[in-house]
């Protein structure tokens, strides 16, 4: 009975949570990012309705059960039981499939996408803009030097390399496509910006594309999300949605 009333009253706590949202998300930035706030919020509506009606129901059973004075053997219901499997395997494959709409997308470059490279190390962030020429200067392990001011290894000997930019703090212009180039020198690294609803791994060895499209200019906080080392935690930046006229005026003089 008193097992029963504790199950109540933590599956109405539960809920009053997520209906008061002490705690949420930032405000999403991205059409994409929205997508994803929509299959959540449908996901857990339905998750929620079949979690609480479980719990009523597993409650009613024990108000039930506690009213008996012997207790009696029950076997299984094979119907029943492949009834609601089928039903779960049916509901959250059909999930999946909606959702994969939003996710499933790859990016690839086209004219008038802004290209920025991306690089992660223990434990800092680097950004890399090709400059006014519009081409990447060739980089190579052997020429990064942190110290030296050069962290991405461009070859001081490219002419194209030249220009390049390398910034600490992501800045993009608002309302253009962006596309993002992940690299990693050392460990895997996860690109992690909470209002793009975006965590994405950077597998050392491998150039990751990620698509960029935010309509208002602000600043965000840039985390990693993987777990890379004793000052992980330290690995942070910030990204700057700037106006795209300022943006461009900035390229020229950054
Ligand atoms: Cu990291």
């Amino acid at each position: 009975m008193l097992l029963g009333l504790i199950l109540l009253l933590l599956t109405l706590a539960g809920c009053l949570l997520f209906a008061v949202r002490p705690v949420w998300f930032p405000a999403a930035i991205t059409a994409e990012a929205l997508q994803y706030d929509h299959q959540f919020t449908w996901t857990l509506w339905i998750a929620g309705v079949i979690f609480v009606a479980a719990q009523f129901l597993l409650a009613w059973a024990i108000f039930r059960g506690s009213r008996r004075r012997s207790a009696s053997f029950v076997t299984g219901n094979r119907r029943l039981e492949l009834a609601w499997l089928g039903a779960t395997a049916v509901l959250f494959i059909s999930l999946s499939v909606v959702g994969s709409r939003g996710w499933a997308k790859v990016p690839a470059p086209a004219p008038g996408k802004e290209i920025i490279e991306v690089h992660a190390h223990q434990f800092a962030w680097s950004f890399r803009y090709p400059g006014p020429d519009g081409h990447f200067g060739r980089a190579a392990i052997e020429f990064i030097s942190d110290a030296g001011g050069n962290p991405v290894g461009i070859d001081p000997k490219d002419p194209a390399g030249k220009d390049d930019i390398v910034t600490a703090t992501l800045r993009i212009p608002a309302g253009r496509d962006v596309l993002l180039l992940l690299h990693s020198r050392d460990v895997i690294h996860d690109f992690f910006v909470p209002e793009l609803r975006t965590k994405q791994d950077i597998v050392p060895g491998m150039e990751i594309p990620l698509e960029v499209h935010v309509d208002q200019p602000g600043s965000y906080e840039i985390a990693c999300a993987e777990l890379c080392g004793l000052g992980h935690s330290q690995m942070r930046s910030l990204l700057i949605v700037m106006p795209g006229a300022e943006y461009d005026q900035w390229k020229k003089r950054p």
